[in-house]
C-alpha cells in the first residue's frame, strides 16, 4: 500500500511517456485523450506475505527446506502451479533434462495468452533454497512478489500491447541450472522474442538495500523509475552481478534487469544513512542461513518491490493509453 493512486482504471488516460507514473497524472490539457486506461495495481503486500507464509509451511512440513532436488521444492512448484491455473494461466512444468543437480525439480512456467507473442517480457525468481533453512528471503520472497504480480494481472485482465511471461527457476542455489537450461532450451527465433528479463531475487532483505541490475539501461529505466518516484535513490546491484538468474539470460545478449535488497555484503555507513539500518552488517543477516523464515522479512521493501514489478510490467506490456496526437493505440 504505497502508491497514491491505485485506482484499476481511469477514464482520462494523460500521455506522459515511457516512465510516467499514474501518481504524476494531472488535470485535463490539450494532450489528454479519453480512453478507458489501465492503471498498474497497488499490489497488496498481506497477499505476498501470505504466500509466504505457505511456502515457510511447505518448508515447515519438509524437513525445514525447500531444496531443489527434495519434496519441499516439489511442493512449492505445486503451491504456485495452483494459485496460477486458478486464475486462468497455462502453467507448463519444465523439468530440467541437463546441466540440473541430480533429482532436482522442473521450472515452472506460465504465459499470460494476450498481447503481441513477438514482444515477450519475462520476470522470473528463483523459487528453490538452500538446505540450511526455509529460504523466505532467498527467495521466497521474489517468488511471492511475482506470483501475486502474475494474480494481480490475471484479475484485471487489462488490454495487452505485449506479452508476458513468467518463471520460477528451479536448482539456482547450485547453479543458476534452471534458468541456464531454460534459455538453452529456446530456439534462438523464440530468444529473439524476448525483449527483457526481469529477475528479482532477495527483495525482503531486513537491512537491504534498494539495488537494480544494469540501472542505467532501457531495461531498467521502468523499475528505476519506480524507485525514484518513491525517493528511494536506488543503486546497482554490484554484489548480486553474475550471481542470479538474470545471468543466464545475460549470457545470451538479452536485456536483463530486475530488483534486490542485498545478500551478505555489508551496508556502507552512506548506505545506512541514506536509506537507514545498521551500517557495517550484512544486508540480510540470515542469508543462506537457518534463520531466514518468515521473521527475515522487510515487508516494506516487499511492498516497494511488488509495486514495482507491477509498474514495470504495465509499462512494458499493457495498453496503457493512447496517443495524444493521433488517438491511434500505441502498440496492435
Ligand atoms: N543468487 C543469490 C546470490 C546473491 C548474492 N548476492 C546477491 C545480491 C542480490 C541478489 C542475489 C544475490 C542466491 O540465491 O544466493
Ligand atoms: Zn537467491
Ligand atoms: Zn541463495
Amino acid at each position: 500500500m504505497i502508491r497514491r493512486l491505485a485506482g484499476a482504471s481511469l477514464s482520462l488516460a494523460v500521455v506522459l511517456g515511457a516512465a510516467a507514473l499514474p501518481a504524476a497524472a494531472g488535470p485535463a490539457t490539450a494532450s489528454t485523450t479519453t480512453a478507458n486506461v489501465s492503471a498498474a495495481p497497488d499490489v497488496d503486500v498481506a497477499k505476498v506475505r501470505a504466500h509466504l507464509s505457505e511456502l515457510s509451511a511447505i518448508a515447515g512440513r519438509n524437513g525445514g527446506n525447500r531444496r531443489s532436488t527434495t519434496q519441499g521444492y516439489r511442493d512449492s512448484v505445486a503451491y504456485v502451479k495452483g494459485k496460477l491455473q486458478a486464475a486462468g494461466y497455462t502453467v507448463t512444468e519444465q523439468p530440467c533434462t541437463s546441466g540440473c543437480t541430480s533429482g532436482a525439480g522442473p521450472n515452472l512456467i506460465a504465459e499470460w495468452p494476450r498481447g503481441d507473442a513477438n514482444n515477450v517480457y519475462m520476470f522470473g525468481a528463483h523459487l528453490d533454497g538452500v538446505a540450511a533453512g526455509p529460504g523466505m528471503n532467498d527467495n521466497g520472497s521474489g517468488s511471492a512478489a511475482l506470483l501475486e504480480n502474475a494474480l494481480a494481472l490475471a484479475q484485471q485482465n487489462p488490454t495487452m500491447r505485449n506479452r508476458v511471461r513468467f518463471a520460477w527457476w528451479t536448482d539456482e542455489e547450485q547453479g543458476l541450472n534452471g534458468s541456464a537450461f531454460y534459455v538453452r532450451s529456446l530456439s534462438s527465433a523464440e530468444r529473439a522474442r524476448i525483449r527483457a528479463y526481469y529477475n528479482f531475487d532477495m527483495v525482503a532483505s531486513t537491512n537491504g538495500g534498494y539495488f537494480i541490475n544494469h540501472i542505467t539501461s532501457s531495461a531498467a529505466a521502468p523499475m528505476k523509475a519506480y524507485w525514484d518516484s518513491l525517493g528511494l535513490r536506488p543503486e546497482e546491484n554490484t554484489e548480486g552481478a553474475g550471481r542470479s538468474d538474470d545471468y543466464s539470460f545475460q549470457r545470451y545478449g538479452i536485456p536483463t534487469s530486475g530488483y534486490a535488497m542485498g545478500a551478505g555484503a555489508r551496508k556502507t555507513s552512506a548506505q545506512a544513512a541514506k536509506w537507514g539500518g545498521t551500517a557495517g552488517a550484512s544486508y540480510d543477516p540470515c542469508y543462506h542461513r537457518a534463520c531466514d523464515t518468515l521473521s527475515n522479512i522487510n515487508t516494506t521493501g516487499l511492498d516497494r518491490a511488488a509495486d514495482g514489478i507491477a509498474h514495470t510490467l504495465w509499462q512494458q506490456a499493457v495498453q496503457t493509453g493512447l496517443l495524444a496526437d493521433d488517438a491511434s493505440p500505441r502498440g496492435t
